[in-house]
């Protein structure tokens, strides 16, 4: 049996829903996503293998104008992701396009399209969130808008919340596929690390707790993680993760009152952790502040969020 293989970069917008689309394909979470702009902060590789045929998603970074040093390094993620795949996909969000100027594409959705031109990259676009859309008919307009722009592949529009259409795209996908061998063992889900999921999962829940600006000026530092049997010969997961945020008034809003806030989250984060590794775990929490981080190169790197070598 001849090996398979295909690499597709999922990119976008912010909040388009990419990283819900990636799950749905996999048919398990593994980046997070939230209602924040800006969740996805690395190029993550999602891996699922059906017979002889390997497909490699690059989930990437929403593209958006870089306001600080972690964002240059996001717009480089997202480039990144894009060399040497066989096919892009782009997403866009249905829903927006009718409450703005229909003839009028999203600067980034333009900039991505004039890449996939300049290095005449096969793309397939997909118009996600149609749950949302009362007129399905609305689709028409916008394939009409973005076949204008760019000689698409194919065009699909889907949920990545309900999965209605992800089957479709993953045909589309396979057809860009090419005689290789697989580049991950048949079973792997990902890339990225245990200690980076757990990091990520703690940060979703921070997201999602916090308001506004605080999120985007944090990281998660997993400190200690390790299998150990408790007395009655259970294993158990430790984890102890330092939440770096930016200001002292930041730390207080995190920590809340009583430590109510940090309590919620580290619960909440606790129970997806064992959902995702299957066992018990105890998770211990400390906050600390980093003024300007998110300029910081150095720092950047540290939190492991500068680009990964392939
Ligand atoms: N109704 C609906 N909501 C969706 C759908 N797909 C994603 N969402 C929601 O859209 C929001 C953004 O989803 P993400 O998957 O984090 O989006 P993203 O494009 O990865 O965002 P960044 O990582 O910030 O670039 C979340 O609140 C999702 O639950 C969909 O098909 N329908
Ligand atoms: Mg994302």
């Amino acid at each position: 049996m001849t090996q398979k293989s295909v690499f597709a970069a999922i990119v976008g917008r912010s909040n388009v829903g990419k990283s819900s689309l990636l799950n749905k394909i996999l048919g398990q979470k593994i980046a997070i996503v939230s209602s924040k702009p800006q969740t996805t902060r690395t190029r993550i590789m999602g891996v699922l293998t059906k017979d002889e045929t390997q497909f490699v998603f690059i989930d990437t970074p929403g593209l958006h104008k870089p306001k600080n040093a972690l964002g240059e390094t996001m717009v480089k993620a997202v480039k990144d992701g894009m060399t040497d795949v066989d096919v892009a996909v782009l997403v866009i969000d249905a829903a927006p396009h009718f409450k703005v100027d229909k003839n009028n594409i999203p600067s980034a959705e333009t900039e991505l399209i004039e890449r996939f031109k300049a290095k005449k990259i096969p793309a397939i676009l997909v118009i996600n969130k149609i749950d949302l859309l009362k007129d399905k008919e609305e689709i028409l307009n916008i394939i009409g808008i973005y076949n204008a722009e760019y000689d698409f592949d194919a065009v699909v529009p889907l949920s990545a919340k309900t999965g209605s259409g992800v089957d479709i795209l993953v045909g589309e996908i396979e057809k860009h596929k090419k005689d290789s061998p697989h580049f991950f063992p048949d079973d792997e889900l990902t890339d990225q690390s245990e200690k980076v999921m757990v990091a990520e999962i703690i940060r979703e829940k921070l997201l999602r707790c916090l308001s506004k600006e605080i999120p985007h000026g944090i990281a998660v530092d997993i400190e200690k993680f390790y299998e150990r049997d408790t007395s009655e010969g259970e294993p158990i997961l430790e984890v102890e993760a330092v939440i770096y945020c930016e200001k002292a008034s930041h730390k207080g809003i995190i920590i809340g009152k009583g430590g109510a806030a940090l309590k919620k989250i580290g619960s909440i984060a606790r129970e997806d952790i064992e959902k995702f590794f299957g066992i018990r775990a105890n998770l211990k929490l400390w906050i600390k502040v980093k003024e300007g981080w998110r300029n910081n190169r150095g720092m950047i790197h540290t939190f492991g969020l500068d680009i990964k070598e392939n």
